[in-house]
């Protein structure tokens, strides 16, 4: 039966709340009908209208290998034959646990989870059972999932406690959470000064991919680093998005060789590590590990924890992705993609900048890169939704909205690249008035 993306969405649109399963997917931001994707194999993806598109989001950063890698498929296939889900242990658990810890170091312990939401929230109920401490920091445009007491925007004063963005969410959830500017100096040393003695964490995304892509300056990391240690906070790195995705080693990998003996508190993975399939986890230390059940009182769980056939789909990822060369080559080309598209717009007099680390990127229609939320949300939406429907139609999937980062898999070509480049010349010229 031939369908169109306008039927499916009208169609999924009876059934499911706005269509979607997750509210991004709905293109809100951007305006237009969701392509409703059939099919995915290297680095294309085909709607229902059998339309091909280059894809440079990746499931939002889990297919770094691109769609349908052999290994990857060989492996789940036969996990999937030996079984969907067990409720119990297994040896894949272990191995992809060893696998995560022989590669972040001061990562002694890992526990597996389902999604990345589900990771950030137990990672935050882990430092607060750990340091018998309820407060903690989180950062104006990071995004840790949709667990309530995350889904919360700055207060009033700077280092006041934050106010529920979600409906749903009560007052007295988030009560603890202080939201700071991020890559703000004095609002971490404020907010350090009023609540260190109570703080059980801080989380930041380390490179912030909810914000399109914005780094955390090395001041700031520093200054991070140093106040979580003098005031016994734990400092927990959200690399849900970063991990395994900028470099081999995550985000931290980037920081450890910019700042001497960096290393966060515990780390928070997804996304790659499942390879696609529904996987994430958190880890640190052996002794905040311990406080976690049935080892200590900090209680978590999940029935499709360690599932046996997403391990086998991260296990495979992470074996390919380990391989000599494959974050160079990966680099070399997302670096590539975006040198590209700024020049393009800058060629269409047009101003723009981007950036990227391993195989996440962004670009801004801003003349400089932004440190922080409230500058990448003047940037030119208008210009950028034209810009997405414009790379759209000339069949390039970005991600549809501003604040989202973008994703090279392995499996792009420098054909891609250029008929990218190509159709990012063509959609600038028509914005350059
Ligand atoms: P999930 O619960 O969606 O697996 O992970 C939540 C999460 C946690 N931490 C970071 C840094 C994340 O980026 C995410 C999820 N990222 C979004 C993209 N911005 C997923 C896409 C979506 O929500 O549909």
């Amino acid at each position: 039966m031939t369908t169109t993306n306008a039927a499916l969405f009208e169609r999924a649109q009876r059934v499911i709340p706005g269509g979607v399963n997750s509210p991004v997917r709905a293109f809100r931001a951007v305006g237009g009908t969701p392509r409703f994707i059939a099919r995915a194999q290297g680095a294309y993806l085909w709607d229902a209208e059998g339309q091909r598109y280059i894809d440079y989001i990746g499931s939002w950063g889990p297919m770094i290998l691109g769609h349908g890698h052999p290994a990857v498929l060989e492996a789940v296939t036969k996990a999937a034959a030996d079984g969907l889900s067990f409720g119990a242990p297994t040896e894949r658990e272990i191995e992809l646990a060893e696998a995560i810890s022989a590669l972040v170091p001061g990562l002694e312990q890992v526990r597996l989870v389902s999604s990345g939401t589900e990771a950030a929230m137990s990672a935050i109920r882990l430092a607060r059972g750990a340091t018998g401490r309820s407060r903690m920091i989180k950062f104006e445009g990071c995004y840790h999932g949709h667990a309530d007491a995350l889904l919360v925007k700055a207060g009033s004063g700077l280092a006041t406690f934050g106010n529920p963005t979600s409906a749903g969410v009560p007052p007295e959830v988030v009560q603890h959470t202080i939201v700071l500017p991020y890559n703000d100096v004095s609002a971490l040393e404020a907010a350090f000064a009023e609540h260190g003695p109570h703080l059980a964490c801080v989380m930041v995304e380390p490179i912030a991919g909810n914000m399109n892509f914005v780094r955390a300056s090395v001041p700031f990391m520093t200054r991070l680093r140093a106040l979580c240690s003098a005031h016994g906070a734990l400092l927990v790195f959200d690399e849900v998005m970063s991990g395994f995705r900028v470099a081999l080693g995550g985000a931290q990998s980037v920081y450890a060789r910019l700042i001497p003996g960096f290393r966060p508190d515990m780390s928070v993975f997804g996304k790659v590590i499942g390879g696609g399939m529904p996987l994430a986890a958190f880890g640190g230390s052996r002794d905040v590990m311990a406080h976690l059940a049935p080892l200590g009182p900090v209680y978590q769980a999940g029935t499709l924890s360690g599932n046996p056939v997403a391990t086998a789909c991260g296990l495979a990822t992470l074996r390919e992705i380990a391989k000599p060369g494959f974050f160079e080559a990966l680099t070399a080309k997302t670096q590539s993609l975006v040198e590209g598209i700024v020049a393009a717009g800058r060629s269409a007099g047009i101003p723009m900048c981007g950036d990227s680390e391993g195989g996440m990127f962004g670009f801004f229609f801003h003349q400089n890169l932004p440190q922080d939320y409230p500058t990448v949300m003047t940037t030119d939406k208008e210009r950028f939704n034209r810009f997405f429907h414009g790379m759209l139609e000339r069949g390039v999937y970005l991600a549809p909205a501003l604040y989202e980062a973008g994703f090279v898999s392995a499996a792009h070509t420098t054909e891609d690249l250029a008929a990218t480049h190509q159709a990012a010349r063509e959609a600038l010229a028509g914005l350059a008035g």
